[in-house]
């Protein structure tokens, strides 16, 4: 719907919902796969794809039930203003943005969490932003290293194990179900 470097440049929305994670963990592939289109959101195998925040809104046109695709927090090659300016700018969205109803928090499920999703989960304690888990790239870890997998995420983000749902947007795993749960979510169910 709308692309833009400071939240105040956006109309209000009706339900809102941001992407939030790492670099490359793969939240814009995330929204491509649950919109079932392969390049709405521009992704890539190089961190720092999205620079933006970029708002994509549920049909019909104007219905004001948004999903936010935010830049990734942590690309250490980049030089270091645009690293501060993204982070001002996701900071000053999730702190300020007065229609935020939740966060999705993307955490890299074959490496996480990373020390640094660690203190992005320990400040979403004191924002007052609603958030869930989503664990991604649920086809990298091997079959027989799943289960380990998934109590070592979860005990890393102090969740319990069933809060966190896990998906593949390269394979489609979990995709109907949280594509169901955030049709909820918006109330266009
Ligand atoms: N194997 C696998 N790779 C994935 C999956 N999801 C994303 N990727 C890959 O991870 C890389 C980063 O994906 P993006 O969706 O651009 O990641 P992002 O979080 O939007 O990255 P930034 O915009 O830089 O913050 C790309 O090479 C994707 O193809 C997945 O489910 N499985
Ligand atoms: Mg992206």
């Amino acid at each position: 719907m709308q692309s833009a470097a400071k939240h105040s440049q956006l109309p209000e929305s009706v339900v809102e919902l941001a992407v939030v994670g790492r670099s490359n963990v793969g939240k814009s592939s995330l929204l491509n796969a649950l919109a079932n289109r392969k390049s709405l959101a521009k992704t890539s195998k190089t961190p720092g794809a999205t620079r933006l925040l970029n708002v994509y809104e549920h049909d019909p046109e104007g219905s004001g039930r948004w999903l936010v695709d935010l830049p990734g927090y942590g690309y250490a090659k980049a030089p270091k203003q645009e690293q501060e300016r993204w982070a001002r700018m996701i900071e000053h969205y999730l702190t300020e943005r007065e229609t935020l109803d939740m966060a999705l928090i993307l955490i890299d499920g074959a490496v996480g969490p990373t020390s640094l999703d660690v203190q992005t989960l320990d400040w979403f304690e004191h924002i007052d932003v609603p958030f869930q888990v989503i664990a991604t790239k649920h086809d990298k870890v091997k079959p027989s290293k799943l289960g380990g997998r998934k109590r070592d995420l979860a005990a890393g983000c102090n969740v319990d194990p069933r809060e966190i749902r896990w998906v593949s947007a390269a394979k489609g795993t979990g995709i109907p179900e949280l594509r169901s749960e955030i049709a909820t979510l918006l109330g266009v169910k």
